[in-house]
């Protein structure tokens, strides 16, 4: 017995030393400390050992991360090998549900995989077992099992009120890797901005992704800065970036807006509108009555060929429609959009919606790809096989579960990314206020959801809507640190959720930040930034 009790002590104290050395997030699902003390040192020529040609991505990955920032250099694969960093893909070794281990001991450091993608999440775990404030580089003698919890884990960004270079979407999608997030929802097209080439309409870019100007300050703005504001990615951009996720292990979901949010592509092709125009890209933010006419049949032919250029380019099996924010004024006052009500026996513009993505989703799935849309498309009626993101609260999640269709969860009071996170923000944001323990505090399956339904939420999403996002350091300090405290949501076991662990972590992974060089926000060190903020 008080063998036992010495045992458990000591195992106590050593978990405990061992939090107080190695601290990772999100949280894996086991972390001991091994039974005989010590670390394995890396160090310049350390060999990085594998076999599969396929894991060179994450050995690429870990490799550039030393380098970057450690200044240290691995000999990837050479002829004789000493204690080094092990991967090893082994179906034995794991499922296809994405498990690692970790096994740091005196021959050297081993992670152990079913799967690529597995061996790429321990090197992530790898990564940070390196103390980043010490720039140590000693791993104590630990083993981690680990497993991703939710298979959707996602970050998503608006390109379309703020353009983005590829240099920094590449280096969001680094920010997902390091957080083993695995999809990023790449908001294209808006109002204000159509961000993707399509080849057989020119005019999207030429025209469409120029704005005149934007507005000064917060909606509805003190004037315009006359200032025009424009980019797009070409299809070979689009590709590269595509491939840079996919080294990661991460796939990205394209979004082109229809039938709302489509003031760019109105602007570019007037015929796609009720009125014919003129329209224009859009230089405030909010929702505009002008939208893709849902009575003419070209309307139809124009966004197929625009699907059948954007799939090919993303091997996702979602591309997102949209679907939200569609006022219905000017299909009420259209003739051929009325026309369509009567000869399709529809009830209303909401079934006329319905309508309009439905037939959007069977030409998507022609093409063996799944359609994601915002929650509004629940009203009217649900397309067959959409997956609904959920956004105006968890309502429309549920409602969507429940009628045995996927969904993911983007709650707004949690999961928005443009809202404050201190009380006292000083910047220009959106509004609101979601702190990181709030975040944090975010539970993706709804005590309201039967559990015989949770199979269908698929897991959730932060969104970062760039209205007043105008640059990457303002993307980097509204999505750090509340993107660490969504990993953990959607990474780590539930039952190991535990704020006051997490705080103790976050602080080193705020020293990981200054070791990245990002910017982020520090409202959390700030006692008042958890004071309500009056409205
Ligand atoms: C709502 S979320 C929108 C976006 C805005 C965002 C601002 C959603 C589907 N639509 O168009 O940018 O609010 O927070």
């Amino acid at each position: 017995m008080k063998k036992i009790l010495v045992g458990l002590l000591v195992a106590l104290s050593l978990g405990r030393e061992l939090r107080a050395q190695v601290s990772i997030i999100p949280r894996p699902a086991e972390m001991s400390l091994s039974q005989s003390k010590g670390s394995f040192t890396l160090s310049t020529g350390t060999p990085i050992v594998y076999k599969q040609q396929g894991l060179k991505k994450s050995a690429g990955f870990l490799k550039t991360y030393l380098q970057d920032f450690y200044n240290l250099n691995l000999q990837e694969n050479p002829k004789q090998t000493s204690k080094g960093v092990y991967l090893n893909l082994d179906k034995k070794s794991g499922t296809a549900d994405n498990s690692y281990s970790l096994t740091v001991k005196k021959e050297g450091v081993f992670i152990n995989a079913g799967t690529e993608t597995g061996i790429f999440y321990g090197v992530q775990s790898l990564i940070q077992t390196l103390d980043p404030a010490k720039k140590s580089l000693d791993i104590p003698f630990l083993t981690i099992k680990d497993k991703p919890r939710f298979d959707y884990r996602g970050m998503h960004l608006d390109v379309s009120r703020h353009f983005f270079p590829v240099s920094f979407v590449k280096k969001y999608i680094d920010y997902l890797a390091l957080h083993k997030m695995n999809y990023f929802h790449w908001h294209l097209t808006d109002d204000q901005g159509w961000r993707i080439e399509i080849k057989k309409y020119p005019k999207l870019t030429e025209v469409g992704s120029v704005r005149k100007g934007t507005i000064i300050g917060h909606y509805p703005g003190t004037g315009n800065d006359n200032t025009p504001h424009g980019g797009f990615y070409t299809q070979e951009q689009i590709k590269e970036v595509v491939k840079y996720a996919a080294d990661r292990y991460i796939t990205v979901v394209p979004e082109i807006e229809m039938p709302g949010h489509a003031s760019a592509a109105l602007t570019a092709y007037p015929y796609l509108g009720c009125t014919g125009g003129p329209y224009k890209v859009q230089e405030t933010w909010g929702v505009f009555d002008d939208v893709f006419c849902a009575g003419n049949d070209k309307v139809f032919t124009f966004l197929q060929d625009v699907i059948d250029e954007v799939a090919p380019l993303f091997p996702s099996k979602y591309i997102h429609i949209g679907g939200d924010e569609c006022p219905k004024t000017s299909w009420k006052k259209c003739p051929k959009c009325q026309q369509r009500i009567k000869d399709h026996k529809l009830k209303d513009e909401h079934e006329l919606q319905s309508y309009f993505i439905q037939r959007m989703e069977k030409y998507v799935n022609a093409k063996g790809k799944t359609i994601v849309g915002w929650d509004e498309i629940l009203e009217g009626g649900l397309a067959p096989n959409a997956v609904v993101m959920s956004w105006r609260g968890e309502e429309g999640g549920i409602e969507a579960a429940k009628q045995n269709h996927y969904v993911m969860m983007t709650p707004g009071g949690y999961m928005y990314f443009d809202h404050s996170q201190s009380a006292r923000e000083d910047s220009l944001t959106f509004g609101g206020f979601t702190t990181v323990q709030k975040v944090y505090s975010y539970e993706p399956l709804p005590a309201a959801l039967p559990v015989a339904s949770h199979k269908y939420i698929l897991g959730a999403q932060a969104n970062v809507w760039t209205e007043y996002i105008t640059n990457p350091a303002k993307v980097e300090y509204q999505i750090f640190p509340r993107m660490s405290a969504l990993s953990e949501v959607l990474w780590s076991l539930k039952e190991s959720r535990d704020w006051s662990d997490f705080e103790k972590r976050l602080k080193v992974q705020f020293s990981r930040y200054d070791l990245w060089k990002v910017n982020y926000s520090r409202a959390f060190f700030d006692p008042l930034s958890t004071v309500k903020k009056e409205k």
